[in-house]
């Protein structure tokens, strides 16, 4: 499995390679907002457009699909009605196990995944365990369609009547019109009465950006940003992947300030005790772009097969991004740089806590002004 495993990253105005830079600027502006990676825009919303979801208790997969939705030929994303936010009621108590979405029309059909902009799921019934400012974002895409794959004996713990939101942005950067357009998402599941229950693992954003909205001005020319984060629990990450938009380099995640001392005996009889040193590199993520400079993809590193790499209480997480923007112009609102893993608490019920009913995060999901 390896490579394959997680992530990443919702996002972007990052490939549609049929689209001008200017364009693409003011694209890439919509990443600003409520949601920290969605768009500040006013779009129109698209009529008719739902959320079905089916579970299947003998494969426990669950389909959602979201549509459908309609997408005249080179339409920008502000030009096209979006679908609403919608808000997705988990059925059971369990786990989610992975996320695997494509584009279909009404037949059946795949339809190219470049036509979605982003899908971004959020867990309105849980903060973010490094940023409790935000809501947990629990699965992202973009139009590489990220199969964000599963890991044997890890899973994302849900609770029945959970409300999942769910954000999608269309827009259609090729030449042919498509109609009736479904995004289909298939989740793999347990349920509680499930004879090996999993751990739990908790989605880790660790952004340029800090805890703020994701989207940066990428100047003209090389640059690089830098931005940190304290993480408050042990634990491991089991794997880590990356976000970045067109021109993008490389990303960094390296970790600094260990706190050996929050390290308890009890637990160090049961773990690794080895945390990294100060300002150890955890992960380099080198971008690859076409000979434009648009982006193709970034690279998965996995370390669950070694046992995870630890993180220890106390320790900052610093994620650097690097690019180099040949247009001779900044680009507003033209970067980000996010380093996505998965993390598991040393102390399984550390995270509980940042459960909470829908309506207290007003935070996270407030209207932007704009
Ligand atoms: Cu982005």
């Amino acid at each position: 499995m390896g490579s394959r495993f997680l992530l990443l990253a919702s996002a972007c105005a990052a490939q549609q390679p049929a689209v001008s830079d200017h364009d693409m600027t003011k694209m890439q502006h919509a990443h600003t907002h409520d949601g920290f990676m969605q768009g500040g825009m006013h779009h129109t919303v698209a009529q008719g457009v739902m959320l079905d979801a089916k579970s299947d208790q003998t494969s426990h997969v669950i389909t959602l699909r979201v549509g459908p939705m309609n997408l005249p030929a080179s339409t920008l994303h502000m030009k096209m009605p979006q679908p609403p936010e919608l808000v997705w009621t988990i059925p059971m108590t369990g786990w989610l196990l992975a996320y695997h979405p494509k584009l279909i029309d009404a037949a059946g059909n795949s339809v190219p995944g470049v036509v979605l902009h982003h899908v971004a799921f959020w867990n309105e019934n849980r903060s973010d365990f490094l940023c409790p400012n935000k809501e947990e974002h629990i699965f992202g895409a973009g139009g590489e369609l990220t199969d964000w794959a599963q890991i044997p004996g890890f899973g994302y713990r849900v609770e029945k009547r959970d409300q999942i939101r769910i954000e999608t942005m269309i827009h259609n950067p090729t030449t042919a019109s498509y109609k009736d357009v479904f995004l289909e998402i298939l989740i793999p599941y347990l349920d509680d009465a499930a004879p090996a229950p999993v751990k739990n693992f908790y989605p880790a954003w660790m952004d340029v950006a800090g805890c703020g909205n994701s989207g940066y001005d990428l100047p003209a020319g090389p640059s690089k940003k830098v931005g940190s984060v304290s993480v408050k629990y042990s634990g491991i990450l089991l794997g880590v992947g990356g976000h970045m938009h067109d021109y993008a380099q490389q990303l960094t995640l390296e970790v600094s300030g260990v706190a050996r001392s929050e390290v308890q005996p009890a637990e160090a009889e049961n773990s690794r005790t080895e945390f990294a040193p100060a300002n150890k590199q955890v992960a380099v993520l080198p971008a690859k772009v076409d000979d434009q400079g648009h982006l193709l993809n970034i690279p998965v590193v996995t370390f669950f097969q070694t046992g995870g790499y630890p993180i220890a209480s106390g320790i900052k997480l610093t994620v650097t991004a690097t690019y180099n923007n040949p247009t001779g112009k900044l680009l507003r609102d033209g970067a980000m740089g996010i380093v996505v893993g998965y993390f598991v608490p040393q102390d399984l019920a550390a995270l509980n806590s940042l459960r909470h009913s829908p309506s207290s995060s007003p935070e996270a999901h407030q209207p932007h002004s704009d």
